[in-house]
């Protein structure tokens, strides 16, 4: 059975959500990140650079344990590992890919910096709320564009790259407004779209359960903050 190690954020959504679209059978072991589990000794064996999700496959490639980090290469090995959520045709495949990076590279850090800095930065920062703000808008429109033009992302076919944006995108009134959000009416059919999967509604409801077994962001102390954000006593500059 894989294990997955993670709480309730998007990018361990992600991995919920394949691990039920392809019927992997998983055990969860939360990790807190807002109480600091991620720099714990034994975590850091698991994946160095502190982050979940992580997951451990007792079944890996050559029979052997495969332990796995980043949540872009976990889709892609659990894609592999079952020849399912990506496109046999390597056109289609490498279309998949492209938008599963532009999610890796674009949707999850601009997003997450907005969020930073909405939530978490001290005042005076509206330099860098605006910037983040501005990005994760022009990117939520050139995915609304693509899904103009095609059912999924990748084209015709639900894959790694939609697993990979929805847990973002599906935030898209909370984050940015509902006025926003009407802007792009085919992200928001999309969103839709995959709300009704039977696997992401068990998966979102195992996330509610991990979510209550973890601290929320809310609940934690200010030295928990300034650690995982390296900043305060912990900032290198
Ligand atoms: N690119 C990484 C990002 C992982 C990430 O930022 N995880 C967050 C939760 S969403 C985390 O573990 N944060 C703890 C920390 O930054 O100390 C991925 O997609 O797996």
């Amino acid at each position: 059975m894989i294990t997955l190690y993670g709480m309730g954020s998007p990018n361990v959504v992600k991995v919920y959500i394949a691990l039920e679209e392809l019927a992997l059978p998983y055990e969860v072991k939360p990790v807190d990140v807002f109480t600091g589990q991620q720099f714990d000794a034994d975590f850091l064996k698991l994946n160095p650079n502190a982050k979940v999700p992580v997951i451990i496959d007792p079944d890996g490639p050559g029979g052997k344990p495969y332990t796995c980090f980043e949540s872009g290469a976990i889709l892609l090995y659990l894609a592999e590992k079952t020849g399912k959520l990506l496109p046999a045709d390597p056109a289609a495949k490498y279309d998949a890919v492209q938008w599963l990076m532009t999610q890796m590279s674009t949707v999850g850090p601009m997003f997450g910096q907005f969020v930073h800095y909405l939530r978490f930065a001290p005042a005076g920062n509206d330099y860098s709320k605006s910037r983040y703000q501005t990005q994760a808008i022009r990117v939520t429109e050139v995915i609304d564009h693509r899904l103009n033009a095609n059912e999924y992302l990748a084209g015709g076919e639900y894959t790694i790259a939609d697993v990979a944006t929805y847990p973002w995108l599906r935030n898209v009134p909370a984050l940015l407004g509902a006025d926003i959000a009407a802007k792009f009416p085919n992200v928001t059919r999309w969103v839709k779209q995959i709300d009704e999967r039977p696997a992401v509604k068990k998966a979102l409801a195992e996330v509610d359960a991990v979510r209550a077994r973890t601290t929320q962001f809310d609940k934690a102390t200010p030295v928990n903050l300034d650690k995982m954000f390296g900043r305060g006593q912990f900032a290198a500059a």
